[in-house]
């Protein structure tokens, strides 16, 4: 289950829970005395889809599923669950998070705002002093602007799209009940789209007929038994496959080990030669950070030129090829897109180019992609154009062939199980008079201009005037671009409310906060496996709430009493009571299915997960199978029905900066721009191996990455010696739009001229109240641009920036980001 068909899923109505359910939190685990545990225990074995716990308590996060091991009342350890082929250190993680020295622990307001009212001192959010204030007091102040804005500007007044990757749980769905709540209270301004894959879903429903970004791939023993050759293109699943939106099942982490250990030939094309690809013995091309595009081009230039390319799968299953040719070969700008033209703006030898070319139509090959490369100016592109290069090759359809968008992602490609699937609780509908939703990634612009119209695929957006933002399960200072452009924008608004777990920098900047559970301090219930569907897992609560924390559902139902919409926004159900419904419902299916389930009680008394069969047929399910088959009988949702390299809906909206072929759009900001000759570095921000985003940065999972107690910077040996860098420096990195203190690693496994530093530091400002101040923990976010990828797509461009860096001179300034402010400690 992928995250869009998730919040699909979510919409769906649920059975009405039956009454006289006996609450039975994991916190009273009596049942090995009880006459249910007797009964249990007889009854267990028939349920072959059952897998009991060894010895602790079951419960799950997005990394893993896991037993957490609870001594008089406190969480000392945990285990993984038996199935998982790949666990993984982040799990070793949750005793900290539940006991972080950084847990807020009571609800707490801004003091001017709390005196003067909405809207006063703006600019000292973030360095103004707290006022701790009672629940009631909170979630009456809370209550009061909500109706206030309500009634006297009306739903686009409020922004509760609340973007971010929260924690597990088909309940506690923060984002869900959020916005349950907000509909209910007469509506709200939402997002649509994602920070993941913000241009690719969009050009992909172009060019495919589907975002494809989340759908299933040709399924991992497929692979294994056909691919001769898988290209990791901007592909780092070794790292990425350690979290899902969901429960992981891990089974893409042991599906490249299956690679390795069969010897299948990998390439790697990344500015960084990462670990696992090193770990493969993966060839490493270094492309100049943004260039695929040309590259890309310079392949398909080498395949048509040689003759390589399969005109067949060409004629029968795309349009425009014509008019891509004609591009290539240079008939409309006297440009030829050769593989000495591509190596001027790639840096990649004509002849591994050219090799490149040749290898990939020899072999059955898979190319997998991630999604760094469309998170950056113009990332419409490099898919667009990877989907066009595999219909060259002709193997889309075939198994082992083609192309992929989602192996290094929530392990697509994992087959899918026969069972049933938890829907998760739903925000409800939308009143006819809340606005149309913003691109996830204009949220700033947005902010800071009220009323300005832009355009997105086909569209245009008008902003309304947003006056108060929630935040729950999201953390906008380290996802968003440009951070002092946010810092400013954040001005705006008269209101903001965080509900988090932890002091980020996002709940410092905050007006109102308000501590909330983590997930281990409550019961839930999760899908495992994105794709296959594979489990169900109870998260069963392993400790009390710490502090003054309240479950989501506890505060926004506290909330909807007083807004007087209690019933609709509970159905009347409590806690246990929505498990019991979720799960039966889920029961239902799966006796469809052909699988059997003990009823809801049995099944969270027992402490067991449930894992699903995997039908044969599915092992070697292929993507694009029944398209090649009968393109007639099952056509892609294009206008064509085909493969579309050239899109005629794309160019009619004569957007200059995505039209209606693919091709090379240089960004607005890399090594042969003008911004270069300043900032003569590329940034890259991968997603870091030993968190999720911002998530886990405040545990000691961090010594195992930080350098000199700050965010890590990967630096090429010639750009550091040209600096006087060495490895463990402290080392200043910045630009016109920020400057960040970040801890040197210095790396042949990484292209001169580029330097990572990865998503997801807390921010942490020398000088709150200063737009530009240094940050001291490096949120690599400082300095990126928050531009719309295109008009297309308007997605984020985090992956993109030019900048300069520095041995840092003087003592090392003190890094607060992990700690609660002075006035709330
Ligand atoms: N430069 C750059 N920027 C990027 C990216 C990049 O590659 N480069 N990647 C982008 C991508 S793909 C993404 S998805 C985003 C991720 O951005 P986010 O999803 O915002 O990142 P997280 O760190 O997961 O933030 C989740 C927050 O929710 C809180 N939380 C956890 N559980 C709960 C809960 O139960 N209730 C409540 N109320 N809160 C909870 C956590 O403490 C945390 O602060 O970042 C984007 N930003
Ligand atoms: N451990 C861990 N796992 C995660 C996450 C996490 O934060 N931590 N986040 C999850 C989420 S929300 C998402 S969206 C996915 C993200 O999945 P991706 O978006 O695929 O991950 P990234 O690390 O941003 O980029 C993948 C690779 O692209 C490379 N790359 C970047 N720029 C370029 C370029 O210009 N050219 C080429 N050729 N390569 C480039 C990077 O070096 C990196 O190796 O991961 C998910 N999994
Ligand atoms: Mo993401």
């Amino acid at each position: 289950m992928t995250k869009n068909q998730l919040s699909n899923w979510s919409r769906r109505r649920f059975l009405q829970a039956s009454g006289g359910l006996v609450a039975a939190s994991a916190l009273q685990f009596g049942y090995s005395k009880s006459a249910l545990a007797k009964a249990i225990g007889q009854a267990l074995p028939q349920f072959t889809a059952l897998r009991p716990a060894q010895k602790g308590i079951l419960t799950a996060a997005h990394w893993g599923a896991f037993e957490a091991i609870v001594e008089n009342g406190r969480m000392i350890g945990v285990q993984p669950v038996q199935d998982d082929p790949a666990p993984n250190e982040l799990i070793e993680m949750v005793p900290w998070q539940v006991y972080a020295p950084n847990r807020i622990k009571t609800p707490m307001v801004r003091k001017s705002w709390l005196e003067k009212g909405p809207g006063s001192r703006t600019e000292l959010r973030g360095s103004d002093e707290w006022v701790p204030v009672s629940w009631d007091k909170a979630i009456e102040l809370v209550t009061n602007e909500i109706r206030r804005l309500q009634q006297n500007d009306g739903p686009g007044s409020i922004y509760a799209g609340s973007y971010g990757w929260k924690s597990t749980g088909m309940l506690h769905n923060c984002r869900a009940l959020l916005q349950r709540l907000m509909n209910l209270a007469g509506g709200f301004l939402n997002y649509s789209g994602d920070y993941s894959t913000g241009a690719a879903q969009v050009i992909m429903s172009h060019v495919v007929g589907s975002m494809e970004v989340y759908e299933q791939q040709t399924c991992w023993p497929n692979v294994l038994e056909h691919s001769e050759l898988v290209v990791l293109w901007g592909c780092n699943p070794h790292t990425t496959l350690k979290n899902s939106w969901n429960v992981p099942d891990h089974v893409g982490l042991d599906g490249f080990a299956q690679l390795a250990k069969k010897g299948v030939r990998v390439i790697t094309i990344d500015p960084i030669y990462q670990p696992g690809a090193k770990q493969m013995n993966a060839q490493w091309i270094a492309p100049h950070a943004y260039t695929d595009s040309a590259m890309i081009m310079g392949i398909a230039h080498t395949l048509l030129s040689e003759k390589l390319h399969d005109e067949a799968f060409l004629h029968r299953y795309t349009v425009g090829f014509d008019r891509f040719r004609a591009v290539l070969l240079g008939e409309s700008d006297g440009v030829v897109k050769d593989a000495e033209w591509a190596s001027g703006i790639c840096g990649i030898e004509p002849e591994v180019i050219r090799n490149l070319a040749r290898e990939m139509a020899q072999k059955r090959t898979m190319i997998m992609a991630g999604w760094g490369i469309q998170r950056q100016h113009h990332g419409e592109q490099p898919h667009w154009l990877l989907v066009t290069l595999a219909a060259m090759l002709g193997q889309i359809g075939l198994p082992g062939g083609g192309f992929g968008f989602s192996y290094h992602y929530s392990s697509g490609g994992s087959p899918t199980a026969r069972g049933g699937i938890i829907s998760g609780i739903s925000a409800g509908e939308s009143p006819a008079n809340a606005p149309a939703p913003i691109p996830v990634a204009r949220i700033a612009d947005c902010l800071a201009n009220p009323g300005k119209t832009i355009n997105f695929n086909g569209r245009k957006i008008t902003y309304p005037h947003v006056k108060m933002v929630y935040v729950v399960g999201g953390n906008p200072f380290h996802h968003h671009q440009d951070t002092n452009n946010l810092l400013q924008a954040w001005r705006q608004p008269e209101t903001i409310v965080v509900q988090e777990p932890y002091w980020t920098a996002t709940a410092k900047h905050a007006d109102i906060v308000l501590p909330c559970t983590t997930s281990y301090e409550r019961n839930d219930v999760e899908m495992g496996g994105d794709y296959s569907q594979l489990y169900v897992f109870p998260m069963h609560q392993c400790v009390a709430p710490q502090h003054d924390a309240r479950s989501d559902f506890d505060i926004f139902r506290a909330m909807a009493v007083r807004l007087g919409v209690e019933q609709a926004f509970t159905d009347g159900k409590d806690e246990m009571q929505w498990l019991k419904s979720m799960y039966d419902n889920m029961k239902s299916q799966a006796r469809t299915a052909g699988v059997a389930l003990p009823p809801f009680d049995m099944f969270w008394q027992s402490n067991s997960y449930i894992r699903f069969p995997i039908p044969e047929a599915n092992k070697q399910w292929v993507r694009f199978a029944d398209f090649r088959a009968d393109p007639l009988l099952n056509p892609l949702g294009t206008p064509s029905g085909k493969i579309e390299i050239y899109s005629q809906r794309v160019a009619s909206m004569n957007y200059p900066d995505c039209p209606g072929l693919p091709g090379w759009l240089p960004p607005q900001e890399w090594h042969g721009s003008e911004a270069a000759k300043r900032w003569p570095l590329s940034l890259n921000t991968a997603h870091p191996e030993y968190r999720l985003h911002s998530q886990l940065d405040n545990t000691p999972l961090r010594e195992k990455h930080a350098v000199a107690n700050r965010e890590e910077i990967l630096i090429n040996e010639q750009d550091a010696a040209r600096r006087g860098i060495r490895s463990g420096d402290l080392v200043r990195a910045f630009n016109d739009r920020g400057q960040i203190l970040v801890g040197a690693v210095v790396t042949p496994d990484i292209r001169p001229g580029v330097v990572r530093i990865s998503e997801g530091a807390w921010y942490d400002p020398a000088d709150p109240a200063k737009t530009g101040a240094l940050c001291r923990n490096g949120n690599v976010n400082c300095l990126t641009l928050d531009i719309g990828s295109s008009m297309l797509a308007q997605g984020n461009c985090g992956h993109m920036a030019q900048l300069e860096i520095e041995k840092y001179q003087g003592e090392a300034p003190p890094n607060t980001a992990h700690v609660a402010p002075p006035s709330a400690a």
